[in-house]
């Protein structure tokens, strides 16, 4: 399957986010999709570079003010004081129930607080570039299916599902799923599926299609009562105004086993089937694994085979986006088992 790959992760490399009141090397590493890349080598799937600017659909997607705010971080960061280009930014306030967040503080922290969801979204040198150059990549592989290829794969990181329309969260800045569905909408189909298969809620993409008919949401994810990001990911959330009835969260309980998790799978794919869809979008986190540190499903890697098979028997063109999945060196392994089961079904 086509791979789009982003040559520019590396340069986002932050090296701490805190992890129960302690920092630790960052779970969200460049070596994660090194092994991704090594894998998809090796087992004969071609990479290219992003082929498309994805500046348009950017702000189809995210709001003006937050890109803007996103695309100078860094500099606006280290012209504080030169000595912070070592130094990680982090949030520390935020805007919650009652504070305004129509008025931009001059204050940076105070505008890295009302532009992120966490303090678990550390900032690097490079962070802008990666990401812009991530849904570059999201872009151009949903182009090359909008243009008839049956599927093609976005490998990149930092991740998106987290990242809302104004906000980062959870290692995301862009939303590099939202954006392969826009691309799908405006270059033709006329209802895009957009499934989340990663372990956490995707958030960010709920939030982004809540309000639209034209773009199916499923989330297939740890229940928010007990899982990060806690705050959505409800079954009850089912889609407002015209987007009434296209937002489907499948919440499963931590520990969930793998026959529960399929038979979840089953229900999403369903629904897809009953839709009229006619583009498909995944975002693919591959920490359901059973190996995974930071997650509590258990799939193991043959299962994500099964996985690629199953999409596949939906019989749509698909975009597959990595998202999330720690277990840095089963990455490859697991990531590439999806693409040859989607391939040889
Ligand atoms: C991103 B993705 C606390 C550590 C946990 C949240 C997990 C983000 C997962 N700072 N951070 O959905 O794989
Ligand atoms: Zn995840």
């Amino acid at each position: 399957m086509l791979t789009f790959h982003n040559p520019l992760h590396q340069g986002h490399a932050p090296i701490h986010e805190f992890y129960r009141g302690e920092r630790v090397p960052c779970f969200e590493k460049p070596s994660r999709v090194d092994y991704v890349e090594e894998a998809l080598r090796r087992r004969g799937h071609p990479l290219v570079p992003p082929a498309v600017d994805s500046a348009a659909v950017l702000s189809q997607i995210h709001a003006p003010r937050y890109l803007a705010f996103l695309k100078s971080a860094w500099q606006q960061w280290v012209g504080l004081d030169p000595a912070n280009a070592a130094v990680q930014p982090f949030p520390s306030v935020w805007p919650v129930r009652t504070l305004r967040s129509d008025v931009e503080p001059e204050n940076f922290v105070a505008r890295l607080g009302l532009y992120s969801m966490d303090n678990g979204t550390p900032m690097a040198a490079g962070t802008w570039a990666a990401a812009k150059a991530g849904a570059d990549a999201a872009a151009s592989a949903a182009a090359h299916v909008a243009q008839g290829a049956r599927a093609a794969f976005c490998c990149t990181r930092p991740p998106g599902h987290h990242a809302g329309p104004d906000f980062m969260g959870g290692y995301c800045f862009l939303n590099n799923a939202a954006v392969a569905a826009q691309v799908l909408r405006t270059q033709g189909a006329s209802r895009v599926a957009l499934l989340d298969v990663d372990y956490h809620h995707g958030n960010g993409t709920q939030s982004i299609f809540y309000e639209r008919s034209d773009v199916l949401f499923i989330s297939i994810h740890g229940d928010p009562r007990t899982e990060y990001p806690f705050y959505l990911g409800h079954a009850d959330e089912t889609g407002a105004g015209q987007g009434a009835g296209f937002n489907l969260n499948l919440p499963l309980p931590a520990g969930t086993s793998a026959a529960g998790w399929f038979g979840a799978l089953e229900a999403a794919c369903q629904r897809i089937a009953a839709d009229g869809t006619e583009a498909l979008v995944i975002s693919l986190g591959l920490d359901a694994f059973e190996g995974d540190p930071i997650s509590r499903f258990a799939l193991a890697s043959d299962d994500f085979t099964r996985l690629g098979e199953r999409l596949a028997r939906l019989g749509l063109p698909t975009v597959l986006v990595l998202e999330g999945g720690y277990a840095a060196a089963e990455l490859g392994t697991n990531a590439v088992n999806v693409l040859d089961g989607f391939e040889q079904a």
